[in-house]
Parts: structure tokens; C-alpha cells; sequence
């Protein structure tokens, strides 16, 4: 059994996406960031970075001891192991897939991320910082709509490079993008949504919405923390 530490993210979709995808029966602990669970000392002990998501794998192939792993792109790779799915074993196909699954994790992931903050949160709109993150996305787009002009997928088979990738694009209208301005990415973006998989991992995201939140707090906890934070 997999236990995931889950909040309902586009880091959080990804595993979700996996496992209905591969059919690893998985259950969903979930860690409310907006209200500080990430915080929590048992979920610290599995996730020292007070992120999700985060993963608790009770059977390893090799057995012994519960296996807990963090970091998306970490605990993608663990599962396509385990499985034996969604990643190639040979060599040339394999490199291809890590090399698209760290570009999500170093360039994509974050990039898109400091786009929500300063066009969505943050409290003042810093007008450089904006354009600045809108432009690298939209650069980072133009990248992918590249690579897909001549593939069905970014690498390869469907693989963990894909499922990486697919949530973060999700959201491209608050990342200020325009899918139709990148047509290969477009038709990518629409099979991957087809997905019966994708489908489920989304459905099950619903379950978690509508918490009422206190948006102050949630602020506070979110995009005020610093090494205090790690060290109270
Ligand atoms: N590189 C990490 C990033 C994880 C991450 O940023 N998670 C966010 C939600 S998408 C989170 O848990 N935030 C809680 C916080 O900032 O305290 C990964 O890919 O797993």
C-alpha cells in the first residue's frame, strides 16, 4: 500500500496521476497547507521540507521497513521503479525521460510557481517580477511546444516526464498563457486530459476542495517562512 501525503496542488496531482495510472491501490492522507499541516511533526518526520507531496510505501520490493520518500520528482521515479511503468529501462530512452522530469522539477515547476505568486498572492503587484516570470513561462511553453511538434509525447511512451509536466500546465490561464500561442502543446495537453486516469486523479482532488479557509492565516503560513520556521 502507498499512503500519500497529498494536498490538492499541481505537485500534489502528479502522484495522483500516476497511481490511477498505474493502479497501485493508494490511500490519500491529506495535509491541508493552507492551515499549517505541513507543519505537523509526524509529517515533518517524512517530509523535512514541509512540502507535499510525500510518500509512505508499508510493502517495498525488497521488504523490511516502510519506505517514505519526498519530493515529487523523486517519488515519481521510486513508483515507475517499483512498478516497473511509465519509465523505460533501456538506457537512451530511460536518459530521455530523467532529462524532461528534472527540466519539470528544476525549470517548469518552479518557474510557474514564482508566476502564481507574484500574479496571484503575493500583496502588492511588482509589475518586474510579473513580467519576469510570465515571460520565463511562457519561454519555458515554447519550449515543450518544440519538443512536441514531432512526438505524440515529450518523451518517448507516455512516461513520468509527461505526468510531471501535465499539472503545470493546468493552470496556464493564471500563469498568463495562451495554449492556442502553442499549438503541439495544445494537442498534448488535451490527450493527457482525456486520460481516463487523469480524469479519476482530478475527481479525487474535488473531495478536498471547499474547506473554508482563514486566507490571512493561510497567507502567513504559506509566504512568510524563513529559517525560523525550520528551526522553532
Ligand atoms: N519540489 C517540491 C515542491 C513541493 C511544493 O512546493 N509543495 C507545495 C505545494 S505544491 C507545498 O507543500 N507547500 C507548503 C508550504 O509552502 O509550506 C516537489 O516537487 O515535491
Amino acid at each position: 500500500m502507498i499512503e500519500l501525503y497529498y494536498w490538492t496542488t499541481p505537485n500534489g496531482h502528479k502522484i495522483t496521476i500516476f497511481l490511477e495510472e498505474v493502479g497501485l491501490p493508494y490511500t490519500i492522507i491529506p495535509v491541508n497547507i493552507g492551515a499549517g499541516e505541513q507543519f505537523k511533526p509526524e509529517f515533518l518526520k517524512i517530509s523535512p521540507n514541509n512540502r507535499i507531496p510525500a510518500i509512505v510505501d508499508t510493502e517495498p520490493t525488497t521488504g523490511g521497513e516502510p519506505i517514505s520518500v519526498f519530493e515529487s520528482g523523486a517519488i515519481l521515479l521510486y513508483l515507475a521503479e517499483k512498478t516497473g511503468q511509465l519509465i523505460p529501462q533501456d538506457l537512451r530512452p530511460r536518459v530521455e525521460v530523467l532529462q524532461w522530469l528534472f527540466w519539470q522539477m528544476g525549470g517548469l515547476g518552479p518557474m510557474a510557481g514564482q508566476n502564481h505568486h507574484f500574479s496571484q498572492y503575493a500583496p502588492e503587484k511588482i509589475e518586474y517580477a510579473i513580467n519576469r516570470y510570465v515571460k520565463e513561462t511562457g519561454r519555458l511553453y515554447a519550449v515543450l511546444d518544440k519538443r512536441l511538434a514531432d512526438r505524440e509525447f515529450v518523451a518517448g511512451d507516455y512516461s513520468i516526464a509527461d505526468i510531471a509536466i501535465y499539472p503545470w500546465i493546468v493552470p496556464y490561464e493564471r500563469q498568463g498563457q495562451n495554449l492556442a500561442d502553442y499549438p503541439n502543446l495544445q494537442r498534448w495537453f488535451e490527450t493527457i486530459k482525456a486520460r481516463p486516469a487523469t480524469i479519476r486523479a482530478y475527481e479525487r482532488a474535488e473531495a478536498f476542495k471547499n474547506q473554508t479557509l482563514d486566507l490571512e492565516k493561510s497567507r502567513e503560513l504559506l509566504f512568510n517562512q524563513s529559517a525560523n520556521t525550520v528551526q522553532r
